[in-house]
């Protein structure tokens, strides 16, 4: 490896960054696990306030702008846009000015055995763009526009208003079996009917597209890009496509619709929200058109030291069964908001604190508890949504990535719901019935050795047997490209491992290939992953059948790129999972 040339000072400083990275355990990131956690911001592209440090060393404009292109595509995933830190650590001047610019070039060159990249040695950066970097931290950092209610309304589109709509079904489709597929890198979804494995539709959506969520009637589906573009796509048409959208911020990752029917009123359809990772705040629009209702900031202060956050982001998004609430998660507070729509004049919110950084959950198969997980304090916290307070706050393994996690009978010890790891091998296993497994209820109640760590999602259904784990950013291709499924009957006899990549019979020219998210069909029979390679090289999307374990079929088609999730319109629409 040829090893860039350093300044004495910087020698020096390597050679005690080395000993206590000896010190410390070592803690390697695979390429898949930087792109993942550093992922490019949409951000880059928009135009900031800047002001600089007349302490920090010069800069011209052209290295100002360049470095902080720089920053956004690779670093502010896990600093975070003003780099007050989030995964990764603060950045702000009042720290960096004082570590120098020769301490912090050593930093981004040869990365730190607590988790940052290695930007120089690994080639991704030359010695320049470190230097570079290594001043432009020291400045102020520059800020994003805010979006309020005028940006959003000028970007928000009814193409089909809905008098205009179908007044019934006018496709034959087995709409509860059609899954929408996330195309990452074309920005778009594939709508894929389950039941004959064909593509019914490629909607253009928004840029680097994240999840997909159902309506509370089936009827719509709502997707979100990574720079907060809302499609609203209507699967009554005859070939289903988008009614509707906005963009409800510049970065974003997380959407969901109203679902509580019950004494405090019918809210089928009758509102979405979407969360915003910039400008940290989310907005709650009118179900049948998008149109923006009320913005809430998440700005405030962290749960454990309780000092100001100015960029807390929205991650996961649920609607709650019990109450006319939804169930917003909050990044870098590390709190739950409970936010009841049913008055939006006098908006109430519940605060529940846990852990930081709140990201990814699910419910409990009850749907009374979200179990959501706090992965930078390898906790899970429970948020029951009937009571509306903190069930409980679980210790499980390193940085639990659970998606929306798994729910099955433990044959010992009833319900429980599941989360797999980034940073282990391990599975939790936590009991979820307080009623009659009381003892059980919001423990661990087993761990389970899985293939390897880098695994992001596990799943089950109420008919399978079954519990399959991911493990996609596994620096171990021979990981990475299978799944490891569990009897749930029989848990302690291990696992049995899938190759998935291997039955989708496509190489991706030798390059990298990510077998990703289990999703099970609407009857539970089938299971169907992502084999997710480079935007220019071939993916597919495996199908398995749950009883066999055997490959049922493989859809292979040059509109899917880089498939990633799958969101089953019925499984979505019930919270089944
Ligand atoms: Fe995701 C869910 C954020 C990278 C695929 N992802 C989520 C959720 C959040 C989130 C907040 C929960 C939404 C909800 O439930 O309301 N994801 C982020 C990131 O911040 C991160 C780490 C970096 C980024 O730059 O976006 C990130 N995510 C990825 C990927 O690289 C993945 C693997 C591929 C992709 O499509 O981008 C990915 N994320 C997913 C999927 C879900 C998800 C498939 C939904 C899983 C489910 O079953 O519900």
């Amino acid at each position: 490896m040829k090893i860039p040339r350093l300044s004495s000072v910087a020698v020096v400083l390597l050679t005690s960054l080395a000993i206590s990275a000896v010190a410390q355990e070592q803690k390697p990131v695979s390429p898949a696990e930087k792109n993942y956690q550093a992922g490019t911001s949409p951000l880059s592209a928009e135009p900031m306030v800047q002001s600089t440090n007349p302490k920090a060393p010069p800069m011209t404009q052209v290295e100002f702008d360049a470095a902080r292109k720089i920053y956004f595509e690779r670093c502010a995933g896990c600093h975070g846009v003003l780099r007050k830190g989030a995964t990764g650590k603060p950045l702000t001047p009042d720290i960096t000015v004082g570590k120098g610019t020769a301490y912090l070039k050593v930093f981004i060159a040869y990365g730190s055995p607590a988790g940052m990249p290695n930007w120089q040695t690994s080639g991704d950066l030359s010695e320049q763009q470190v230097d570079m970097m290594a001043r432009y931290i020291q400045h102020e950092p520059p800020t994003p526009p805010e979006w309020g209610l005028a940006d959003m309304k000028s970007t928000w589109k009814v193409s089909v208003p809905p008098a205009a709509r179908p007044k019934k079904k006018m496709n034959n489709y087995n709409l509860e079996n059609i899954f929408s597929t996330t195309l990452r890198d074309s920005g778009e979804v594939a709508l894929i009917d389950g039941d004959t494995k064909q593509i019914i539709n490629i909607v253009k959506t928004g840029y680097a597209v994240h999840i997909s969520r159902t309506s509370a009637s089936g009827r719509y589906i709502f997707v979100i890009g990574r720079d907060g573009r809302v499609n609203m796509i209507d699967l009554w048409m005859a070939k289903p496509d988008t009614v509707a959208e906005i963009r409800i911020g510049l970065e974003a990752r997380s959407v969901e619709t109203s679902k509580y029917k019950g004494k405090e009123g019918d809210f089928t359809d009758k509102l979405v929200i979407a969360g915003a990772y910039w400008p940290p705040q989310f907005v709650i629009m009118k179900g049948d058109t998008l149109e923006p209702l009320k913005i809430v900031s998440t700005r405030g202060m962290t749960v454990d030291k309780q000092e100001y956050h100015p960029e807390p982001r929205v991650a996961s998004i649920v609607a709650s069964h019990f109450k006319p609430e939804f169930i917003v998660n909050v990044k870098e507070t590390g709190k739950t908001l409970m936010v009841d729509f049913s008055n939006l004049d006098d908006l109430k919110l519940t605060e529940i604190g846990s852990a930081r950084f709140l990201h990814d959950g699910g419910w409990d198969s009850t749907k009374r508890y979200f179990m959501v997980a706090a992965n930078n304090s390898n906790k899970i916290g429970v948020i029951d949504a009937k009571a509306g307070r903190l069930a409980a706050l679980i210790d499980v393994g390193n940085i639990p990535h659970p998606g929306r996690g798994a729910n099955f009978v433990h044959p010992k010890f009833g319900p429980v719901w599941s989360t797999g790891h980034l940073g282990d091998e391990s599975i939790s296993l936590i009991g979820t019935d307080p009623v009659k497994h009381k003892a059980q209820a919001f423990k661990v109640v087993q761990t389970l050795k899985g293939q390897g760590g880098g695994s992001l999602f596990l799943k089950s259904h109420p008919k399978s047997t079954h519990l399959y784990v991911d493990t996609p950013l596994n620096p171990d291709a021979k990981l990475s490209q299978s799944v490891a499924v569990y009897d749930i009957k029989a848990l302690d006899k291990g696992f049995k491992v899938l190759p998935i990549a291997e039955w989708a019979g496509i190489t991706a020219d030798g390059g990298a290939m990510r077998v990703v998210q289990p999703e099970f069909n609407k009857a539970g029979d089938e299971v169907w992953f992502s084999v997710w390679s480079a935007k220019d090289k071939q993916s597919a999307i495996v199908v398995v059948d749950d009883k066999t374990l055997k490959l049922k079929t493989v859809i292979k088609d040059k509109r899917l790129i880089t498939p990633t999730g799958k969101f089953n319109v019925f499984n979505t629409q019930h919270d089944v999972y």
